[in-house]
């Protein structure tokens, strides 16, 4: 089923939710379709082209049907951008408490592809949007039930966040059509911003004042790190690294390795430096960037380490040209649905005599 390499972890068949290997994901700039990691929180529906419509209404002067064939009025456009799910590195944080009803992504939740498509801005330039807008919702043609509800999944971003000339409405994925998993014939990109809010399958373009009443708009994807606080909705990513390479666990002969990995910066600003330590934090060493920093786009690093026998844990963290940090330990990012983890990435390694 679908097109995933045979290495890809499915964590469900139905709905289908699967990860690449973390080790192949540095290998290369643009992660191919086969290692991209697939979030649905429903079927996967397969869309007749002939009989599609994209509708636009709500606070618009003039609502919008469109056929696939109209959106080639607007002008087509090309993001490379990367798309990181909130519960990406859920894994470390089951470590420390039980997280019912999520799936135990490990830094697996993440790719980075070259999406073509149009822009969200043209089209909310041709129905016109009227004062008093302050929120785009996208509704999926996909089926979720939660709760003995069935609905689409849905969500919304900020006008202003809309309206860049980043976001796109694509139907390409590296420059082949888009695949039915990731949410053929159009979805929703938006670099920088947790994935949920790239909806797929749009069927839907609603102009509102307030944010999306969907389910997953108003009561999933909500961070509360402190029991006190009130639970925020999540937007931008925010920065992080993970060590893909060697995994947690390796037994390794003496001398060089070769550690390798991601980082991806607040709001996917580009990131200017990863440090990693093999002394839990005492002593820290510049890794090589590996990429052209991209806004919307992660960062492959690599460094070499020469390690003597003995057990070792290497600890990676990143900044972004915005100068943020992240948390230390993994604790801080605790919250009762696994969401965000940025801490600093640890992998255990045992280096043999
Ligand atoms: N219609 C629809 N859009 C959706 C989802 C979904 O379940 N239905 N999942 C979201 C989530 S939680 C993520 S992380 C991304 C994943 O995109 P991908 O499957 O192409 O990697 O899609 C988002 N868009
Ligand atoms: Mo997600």
């Amino acid at each position: 089923m679908f097109s995933k390499h045979s290495s890809f972890t499915i964590y469900q068949e139905q709905p289908f939710n699967g990860g690449p290997p973390v080790a192949a994901l540095p290998e290369q700039f643009i992660t191919p379709e086969e290692l991209f990691f697939v979030r649905s929180h429903g079927n996967v529906p397969q869309i007749d082209a002939a009989t599609y419509r994209l509708e636009v209404d709500g606070l618009v002067e003039r609502a919008l049907s469109l056929r696939l064939v109209d959106l080639a009025q607007f002008t087509r456009a090309a993001q490379t951008a990367t798309l990181q799910c909130a519960g990406n590195r859920r894994d470390e944080l089951l470590a420390l408490g039980p997280i019912p009803g999520e799936l135990p992504w490990s830094a697996d939740a993440i790719g980075n592809a070259r999406w073509g498509g149009v822009r969200l801005v043209d089209v909310l330039r041709a129905a016109g949007v009227v004062s008093g807008a302050a929120h785009v919702h996208f509704t999926g043609l996909d089926y979720v039930e939660h709760d003995d509800e069935g609905f689409s999944f849905g969500a919304s971003i900020p006008l202003q966040r809309a309206i860049a000339q980043d976001v796109l409405l694509a139907d390409t994925m590296n420059d082949l059509p888009l695949p039915s998993e990731h949410g053929a014939p159009l979805r929703v990109v938006v670099p920088g911003t947790i994935g949920a809010r790239s909806v797929k399958w749009l069927g839907r373009i609603t102009l509102a004042a307030e944010p999306s009443p969907n389910y997953f708009q108003q009561r999933a994807y909500r961070l509360a790190r402190e029991a006190a606080q009130e639970a925020a909705m999540l937007d931008t990513v925010f920065l992080s690294a993970a060590i893909c390479t060697p995994r947690s666990g390796a037994q390794l002969p003496a001398g060089m390795l070769a550690v390798t990995g991601y980082a991806i910066g607040h709001g996917a600003t580009p990131i200017v430096a990863v440090e990693v330590s093999c002394d839990n934090g005492s002593n820290w060493q510049c890794a090589e960037l590996l990429d052209t920093p991209v806004t919307g786009a992660w960062m492959r690093w690599q460094i070499a380490l020469d390690l003597g026998p003995g057990s070792y844990e290497l600890v990676a963290r990143a900044r972004d040209a915005d100068g943020n940090t992240q948390p230390a330990d993994l604790g801080a990012t605790w919250n009762g649905k696994g969401y965000m983890n940025n801490a600093w990435h640890r992998v255990a390694l045992h280096i043999r005599p």
